[in-house]
């Protein structure tokens, strides 16, 4: 796609979403350094994604983590969303920080450990149908630590039982994503530890289960991009939580460490069609700024995406077409590159103008004094509940 109009208007279309807990207090097990002006309650985290999207354009949307943003009615927090210009995006599960889950959530040997997983996961689409959300997402923290510590077959037909009780659930606007993650915190076996066991468990159940795909989630080296085309080609891309990672799962921002690779997976993504609205790809954000400020990193990780999918809409799909049929490997290689290597900073910024917001996101949230206004008004913010 080379048309300036059409790349415009397929950057304009794409919406980023932030997470709640990106704007809480966050840090390693070793220590959480407080920062001023964080968010004490659900409602001041809406206050601050609706920041990212005043200046954005883009981040319409923010996902809520449950129980960290619990609230007695959620129907009154997605109006409170409305009226500050945003919505409340995917609901995330938590059946990671009980006692009750050290072996496990809904793997786990006893039965009435299971049931209670269950019930949080039935309960989180309960609270999607208060708060208008499309989609549920399931992370389990599932697995075991030592050879011989549980049967792995065991524990693959308790996850398949759970997800079908809340596939069953969902309503027929709803889905769920489920992510997968090679380890951590489990240090043997992951019950869901990889795309293969996640796809394998969505396709027993439907097109309402999707496969979501966090950038930090994969051994060092992993092919993402294929990932990605994989999935989007069997229809079972549902999303991507966005972070940047140079050794485990380190949440850092998107498009910070490798963004040569995000422009990969947006290649892909584009490549698919998967970056229109009605592919059903959530875009979402699954980060925490531990050590620089939370809404400026947020604004910042928005453009990083937009810059990733503005050079992978600049690809000149006919060229590469061409080249890659008259099997010329470096005439190929170099449409890519060429479309990596452009500066589309300019472009980006015309495109803000155009939607009448400020060309330069970052020095308009600055100036407009947002920060320093939090500062004065919260005392004792919360930690974002991860890594605190
Ligand atoms: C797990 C994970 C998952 C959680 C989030 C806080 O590592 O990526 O998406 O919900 O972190
Ligand atoms: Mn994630
Ligand atoms: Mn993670």
């Amino acid at each position: 796609m080379s048309d300036i109009r059409a790349v415009k208007d397929a950057l304009r279309r794409q919406h980023i979403e932030t997470p709640s807990w990106a704007y809480g207090n966050s840090g390693t097990r070793f220590k959480v350094f407080p920062q001023r002006g964080v968010p004490r309650t659900p409602q001041e985290k809406i206050d601050d994604a609706a920041q990212v999207h005043k200046y954005t354009g883009v981040a319409p949307s923010v996902a809520l983590h449950i129980p960290w943003d619990a609230v007695d009615d959620y129907a009154a927090l997605a109006e409170y969303a409305r009226e500050r210009g945003v919505r409340i995006g995917a609901i995330n599960s938590n059946v990671f920080q009980d006692e009750d889950y050290m072996l496990g959530s809904v793997t786990n040997p006893d039965p009435r450990v299971r049931r209670k997983a269950l019930d949080h996961l039935l309960e989180c689409v309960d609270i999607m149908d208060a708060t208008g959300s499309r989609d549920l997402k399931l992370w389990f923290s599932d697995g075991t630590n030592y050879p011989g510590q549980d049967d792995i077959r065991a524990r693959q037909d308790r996850l398949a039982e759970a997800l079908s009780a809340v596939y069953e659930r969902l309503g027929d606007d709803q889905r769920f994503l489920l992510e997968y993650k090679l380890f951590e915190p489990a240090f043997y076996v992951t019950d869901v530890p990889d795309w293969g066991t996640a796809y394998a468990h969505c396709v027993r159940l439907g097109p309402k289960a999707q496969v979501v795909v966090d950038t930090g989630h994969h051994a060092p080296g992993t092919n993402i991009e294929f990932i990605v085309a994989f999935l989007l080609r069997e229809g079972r891309l549902g999303g991507f939580d966005f972070n940047s990672r140079f050794y485990a799962d380190d949440d850092l921002m998107v498009g910070a460490a490798d963004p040569f690779q995000l422009f990969r997976i947006m290649h892909e993504v584009v490549r698919a069609g998967g970056h229109e609205p009605e592919a059903g790809v959530a875009f979402m954000l699954d980060q925490c700024h531990n050590i620089e400020p939370k809404i400026q990193g947020q604004i910042r990780s928005v453009m990083n995406v937009q810059e990733a999918t503005a050079k992978a809409l600049l690809v000149d799909a006919d060229a590469l077409r061409k080249a890659q049929q008259d099997g010329d490997v470096l005439a190929a290689n170099a449409v890519l590159m060429d479309a990596y290597n452009t500066d589309v900073r300019p472009l980006l910024a015309e495109l803000r103008e155009e939607m009448g917001l400020d060309p330069d996101p970052i020095a308009a949230y600055l100036r407009s004094g947002y920060l320093e206004k939090v500062v004065a008004e919260r005392r004792g913010g919360t930690a974002a509940g991860w890594g605190a």
